[in-house]
């Protein structure tokens, strides 16, 4: 197993759990994230919502030197990003991923970029998981929301400012979040570190979440 999938694995019997205590908004039928990402699903069980998982990664000087972008993990075939050949939102570009509005969606972040770009400081706007690569395997930190992060050395962040969502991207480390879409439309997501010149850049550090009804 490698780590996003063993992590993959994890979240997705998290977020089963989670929801299970939840509101349990039914589903029936399949509800597939679309566009080529990498998927886990399973099938439902009774009433328990099936979890989608959506996963990327944020891989350093993807475009060229500090270039550094979210990339769906099956767009990681040695072309180069299709990024800002478009500037029409959601455009074709290689992080925009389609998500069901009213299930909680699980986030799987692989940040392979080792740079520190920031302190983030402020509350936790959501549960996540940081799993920090370390010589000795994976240490798993969760923080709760609200809790308090007092300058977490970050590369990146993840933040759906159309959410209020913002969640730290501390260096070599996989981070776990979900997020339930209650309704249909195009969210953007980007980075707020500044980290060079993907920051900003759709199909860089800037992509679109469409949740489909
Ligand atoms: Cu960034």
């Amino acid at each position: 197993m490698n780590r996003r999938t063993i992590v993959g694995f994890v979240l997705v019997l998290v977020v089963g759990l989670v929801e299970g205590y939840g509101a349990g908004t039914a589903l029936s039928g399949s509800h597939a994230v679309t566009q080529s990402m990498t998927v886990t699903e399973t099938t439902a069980v009774g009433a328990q919502v099936v979890p989608a998982v959506v996963n990327l990664d944020v891989i350093p000087d993807w475009g060229g030197a500090t270039y550094d972008a979210f990339v769906i993990p099956s767009h990681v075939d040695g072309t180069l990003p299709r990024a800002g050949t478009n500037s029409t939102p959601p455009g074709p570009n290689d992080n925009n991923v389609t998500v069901p509005a009213g299930v909680a969606v699980g986030f799987v972040i692989t940040n392979l970029d080792t740079a520190v770009n920031m302190n983030f400081t402020g509350t936790a706007s959501t549960d996540f998981t940081v799993y920090n690569d370390t010589t000795s395997g994976y240490v798993a930190l969760h923080y709760s929301k609200g809790q308090t992060l007092p300058k977490l050395p970050v590369g990146h962040t993840l933040t759906i400012p159309s959410l209020n969502v913002s969640i730290p991207l501390p260096p070599d480390t996989v981070v776990t979040f979900t997020c339930t879409f209650t309704t249909p439309g195009v969210y953007e997501y980007m980075c707020m570190a500044p980290c060079g010149l993907g920051m900003g850049l759709t199909g860089y550090m800037n992509g679109y979440v469409t949740v489909t009804s």
